[in-house]
């Protein structure tokens, strides 16, 4: 979807925005199971007051006009869903109305909410049931470009997912129009788990030397993508987006993938790193970048070389057609030109956050050591399938820091819920442990009490086990 100034409104509209009156949801809950003996911390609470901007997803089976799967589910009627575009600061209040057979969440991707905000069935929430509600409440900051989708089962890989761009008060970088390109990959059927852990949630002993693809094949599995998909788009009908010669173009990238780990490049124009996971870097100008699923970036592209250029984002862990959309120079249809297959590749050490996080000098209060392995039927964090797994506990107040390894041929992009954390110089939610004993070490401040998943944000490693709660206690 090609996005504006103008999509605020658009947006308000297309979802039927009500007023600011009662809620209809439940917002608060109670004390969810908590098998630890120890005292936890209370979460802090959303924002009350009214709130500045008020929105509502349904979710709901693909009608047959859309010319999607049946099986695929998306929200008000969209995929990906409409942008939901605010302010830096406003309290967002977005009643989630389930028009889906099964229940559902929606977790707001990166954001650091309050934790019963979170949307996590069974640790934040009690998912919302068929015809059910539940409105969410926060505050709409930092500013920068996350995504919101359900975080129940596999429901994000059939489709329930979709851009928020917290808009900026003060962008470092000067942009005349700017698009969002949400990447994707597309399955024409309902989800099936990959792994033997994972059917009906139970998780069955001993699976001898392993079933088909197991064992020693505990590498890349994907499921049998139809396409990978730019804003909604196959390859065949890119959508253009559309420039004039020296305009400068920011372009907000999602991977809201559920498996695939993408190269994006540019035909005929360096793109010019500007944020990493919605958060201000100081600008770097690289021809292609890698991110894995739930990672974003935003670059600056300066218009200055007419013609047609795809914009190209390729499987690296899959043998899918690259998703495609085009840079179009004033509506003109000469033939697309390729970008080149060379120059220089963005690396995280390339990426120097304007704005690091406070009160993680010096040494940390607590670390973990954890390494990612595959087991025998799914994917384990310290030997641990989740929820089978110890939480990690810390204290408010503390500096954490987390060293993760990486035991498996396959990355594994790590995604920690509710805070931002520093690995290098850079800040971020979301970062890729490449495999063959790749190791990252990041760091965070506990400022956000509650129980927060991090996870594998690879759908299929998540479902299988790789993940653990981090458990604020007294
Ligand atoms: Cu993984």
């Amino acid at each position: 979807m090609t996005r504006s100034s103008t999509t605020r409104r658009r947006f308000l509209a297309a979802l039927g925005a009500a007023g600011l009156g009662g809620l209809t949801g439940c917002t608060g809950i109670g004390a969810l199971s908590n098998d630890s003996d120890v005292p936890t911390a209370t979460p802090r609470s959303p924002p009350s007051g009214p709130a500045d901007t008020a929105a509502t997803v349904r979710p709901a089976p693909a009608q047959a006009a859309s010319g999607l799967s049946p099986d695929t589910w998306i929200y008000n009627e969209g995929f990906p869903g409409p942008q939901l575009r605010v302010p830096e600061g406003d309290v967002l209040e977005v009643e989630l109305a389930n028009g889906l057979p099964r229940e559902t969440t929606v977790h707001w991707h990166g954001v650091p909410v309050a934790n019963p905000m979170d949307g996590v069935p069974g640790v934040t929430q009690q998912p919302a049931g068929p015809g059910e509600s539940f409105t969410y409440r926060f505050r709409a900051e930092p500013a920068g470009t996350y995504f919101f989708h359900s975080h129940v089962g596999l429901q994000l890989d059939r489709g329930l997912l979709a851009p928020l761009i917290v808009e900026e008060s003060d962008p470092h970088v000067e942009y005349d129009r700017e698009y969002t390109v949400v990447l994707d990959d597309y399955l024409d059927g309902a989800p099936q788990p990959l792994y033997e852990g994972t059917d009906s949630g139970g998780r069955g002993p001993g699976m001898g030397g392993g079933g088909p693809g197991m064992g020693g094949m505990m590498g890349d599995r994907r499921p049998p993508y139809a396409a990978l998909l730019a804003n909604g788009r196959p390859p065949n009908d890119p959508q253009r987006l559309d420039v004039r010669e020296g305009q400068r173009v920011r372009v907000r990238f999602i991977n809201a993938s559920s498996a695939t780990y993408f190269r994006v490049r540019l035909g005929g124009h360096p793109m010019t790193v500007t944020h990493a996971d919605g958060r201000p870097v100081d600008p770097v100008a690289v021809d292609s970048f890698r991110f894995g699923a739930g990672e974003r970036y935003d670059v600056v592209v300066d218009a200055t070389n007419p013609g047609t250029w795809e914009l190209l984002a390729t499987a690296l862990n899959g043998r899918e057609s690259p998703a495609r959309a085009l840079l179009s120079y004033d509506g003109g249809t000469s033939a697309p030109v390729s970008p080149s297959a060379t120059g220089r590749e963005l690396s995280y050490g390339d990426l120097v956050a304007r704005t690091p996080i406070d009160g993680l000098d010096g040494s940390p209060d607590r670390t973990f050591n954890l390494t990612l392995s595959a087991g025998q039927s799914g994917w384990l964090i310290d030997g641990q399938a989740y929820p089978d797994a110890d939480p990690l506990q810390i204290k408010e107040g503390e500096h954490v820091r987390v060293t993760m390894r990486n035991r498996s041929p396959v990355v594994h992009p790590m995604h920690l819920h509710g805070h931002f954390f520093q690995v290098g110089n850079a800040v971020k939610d979301t970062v890729v442990v490449p495999g063959h004993m790749g190791t990252v070490t990041f760091d965070f401040l506990a400022d956000n009490p509650g129980n927060w998943l991090f996870h594998c944000h690879n759908l299929y490693h998540l479902e299988s086990g790789m993940a653990r709660l981090i458990q604020y206690i007294e």
